[in-house]
């Protein structure tokens, strides 16, 4: 459906590397719409929380150090299949497994700095869209011009 939503957030090295405006423009030119952004830097319970599926991970405190480390810019994005193709845009997890075109293939090189998190599946994406925004910083606007220009 055209309005399925993704939770996409830019990291704090994404932040720090001053990538959040070229990772904004690849979903906007790509014809995704922007429903709901703040930067904030949020709380380990509030990532701990975020990331409750990996907890018992080797990798789980650093993961959590790397993203309190300082401010994220956390978007819900909207449109056909935006969920997929997030994760597509996005690249692998590894950076070395990502390809060249996709944020982390050209941007990052390591898993603990590849820059930027996405939904893996609708589900998730329904969980972290409720965890990082209450309802009204969500804006369900219409856009006329995706509707004619982006869809058919
Ligand atoms: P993704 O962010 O691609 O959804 P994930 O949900 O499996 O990947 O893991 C969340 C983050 O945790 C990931 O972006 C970086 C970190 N991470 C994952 N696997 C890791 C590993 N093997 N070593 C270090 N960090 C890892
Ligand atoms: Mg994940």
């Amino acid at each position: 459906a055209n309005n399925e939503r993704s939770f996409i957030m830019i990291k704090p090295d994404g932040v720090h590397r001053g990538l959040v405006g070229k990772i904004i423009q690849r979903f906007e030119e790509r014809g995704y719409k922007l429903v709901a952004l703040k930067q904030m830097t949020a709380s380990k319970a509030h990532l701990e929380e975020h990331y409750i599926d990996l907890k018992d991970k080797p990798f789980f405190p650093s993961l959590i150090n790397y993203m309190v480390s300082g401010p994220v810019v956390a978007m819900v994005w909207q449109g056909l299949d935006i969920v997929k193709q997030g994760r597509a845009m996005l690249g692998a997890t590894n950076p070395l497994a990502s390809a060249p075109g996709s944020i982390r293939g050209d941007y990052s090189i390591q898993t603990g700095r590849n820059i930027c998190h996405g939904s893996d599946s609708v589900d998730s994406a329904n969980r972290e869209i409720a965890h990082w925004f209450k309802a009204d910083e969500i804006n369900d606007y219409n856009s006329p011009f995706i509707n004619s220009w982006v869809y058919e």
